[in-house]
């Protein structure tokens, strides 16, 4: 009999801090089992998953036609490595160029990889087609940008917490504010600059949203000046913002297409980069690649976690059902509590700004008190809610769920 009897989360989280790396900050809640919008903690006790794995997973947690295909494939072949063929990866190239619209698609397996991919295809084309000089070439950044965690990711940050304390940082990266489109022509001046490489919404930042000719007029200007227009997607895209890739929204293709994250459903990473023939063939064979990239197991999952954007509608329902949730938050949260001033995003994807600086703890406790009302979110700083459900939520759940929101933030403002 234990003198101090704990719950068996507890337990398990203090496991985790005696053996794991301390590189998180979890929420105090220790999951077992997830379906769906659904999960469930080691005790039983129910959520609603409003925070998808930041947008990993669209499709809902363990999607049966995602696991069929994870479960078949899974004892007939999972790696083969890049050395050989296989007789599933010509089949998901296919796929996804046509599912996307590009002529190839280069394999990688997490979303950095994907945005490492991007700039290291973006600098061979700027050196093979642009005659960019040799070890010259730039690549714009804008303020807030989150792509990963590599040393090539973080030497583009603007946050002390991802970049501060790993230097030296990568060279050739310049740096200009967000939704600023002078900025981004005095920029594009350079000669050098290869590439432009921008999330559509950034959603570390806080789900910020840029002026709606941003991307278009960003776009142009960089077909203008014949730089290529690179979209970090990994977490707008997938149907999460109400089209299959943001950009849609904007009416244009980006050169270069970043995904990750829901490419699987959450099930296992699997990344991908996407570009026209003139711009993927400036990697030669044995140039670039990944021991698990394009490996059949993650291609079949894949495919399959496609499948069921494309056949559940997912874009659609992210499209409706993000604006009754954006309204149902403007009117019962934002309307009616000062805590909270403000409500953004596009689909699916949307915060909730709390009147309090960034380095506070109210977003952080309002979340506690969400988890204890049986809904899971995440502060992105101290003052951003986040809140990004599966793109399964039927319309009642996400109303059963607008209310949990209205009432917590209710208790708090009368606290
Ligand atoms: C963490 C943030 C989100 C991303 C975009 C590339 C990547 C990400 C737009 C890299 C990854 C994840 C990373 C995870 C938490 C989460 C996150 F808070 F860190 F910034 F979503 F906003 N492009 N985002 O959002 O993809 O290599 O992780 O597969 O590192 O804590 P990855």
């Amino acid at each position: 009999m234990t003198t101090n009897p704990k719950t068996r989360s507890q337990e398990l989280m203090q496991i985790e801090d005696k053996y794991g790396a301390h590189n998180y900050h979890p929420l105090p809640v220790v999951l077992a089992k997830g379906e769906g919008v659904n999960l469930w903690d080691v005790e039983g006790k129910h959520y609603y998953d409003f925070l998808s794995a930041y947008s990993a997973v669209n499709q809902g947690h363990c999607h049966p036609h995602i696991l069929k295909a994870l479960h078949h494939q899974s004892s007939e072949l999972t790696l083969t490595s890049r050395a050989f063929y296989n007789n599933v990866l010509g089949e998901y190239e296919k796929f996804m160029a046509e599912f996307f619209g590009y002529d190839k698609v280069l394999p990688m397996n997490t979303g950095v990889e994907g945005g490492e991919t991007a700039v290291k295809l973006c600098r061979k084309w700027g050196y093979t087609k642009k005659g960019i000089p040799e070890n010259q070439a730039k690549i714009i950044f804008v303020e807030g940008n989150f792509w990963g965690r590599t040393l090539a990711a973080i030497s583009s940050s603007t946050d002390p917490s991802s970049y501060s304390g790993f230097g030296p940082y990568m060279p050739g990266y310049e740096l200009i504010p967000y939704n600023d489109l002078d900025a981004l022509e005095a920029a594009l001046q350079d000669p050098n600059v290869a590439g432009f490489m921008v999330e559509p919404i950034q959603g570390e930042a806080g789900v910020v949203v840029p002026d709606d000719d941003y991307l278009r007029r960003a776009f142009e200007m960089c077909q203008e000046q014949n730089v290529l227009f690179i979209a970090d997607e990994v977490q707008t895209g997938i149907a999460r913002t109400g089209k299959l890739i943001c950009c849609e929204h904007h009416g244009f293709k980006p050169d270069i297409l970043i995904l990750g994250k829901a490419l699987s459903g959450g099930v296992l990473p699997v990344s991908a980069v996407l570009a026209r023939d003139e711009i993927m063939l400036c990697i030669k064979p044995g140039e670039h690649g990944s021991t698990f990239g394009g490996n059949p197991l993650a291609c079949k999952v894949a495919m399959a976690a496609l499948e069921v954007v494309r056949d559940e509608n997912l874009s659609e329902r992210a499209e409706k059902l993000g604006q009754i949730f954006r309204d149902r938050m403007q009117k019962d949260v934002v309307e009616k509590y000062d805590i909270a001033t403000l409500v953004r995003g596009k689909g699916l994807l949307n915060a909730v700004v709390i009147n309090d600086t960034e380095d506070s703890e109210t977003a952080w406790n309002i979340c506690l008190k969400l988890r204890d009302n049986g809904l899971l979110a995440k502060p992105t700083h101290g003052n951003i809610i986040r809140f990004a459900p599966p793109l399964v939520i039927t319309e009642e759940e996400l109303h059963k769920c607008c209310d949990i929101i209205a009432d917590t933030i209710s208790g708090w403002a009368n606290e």
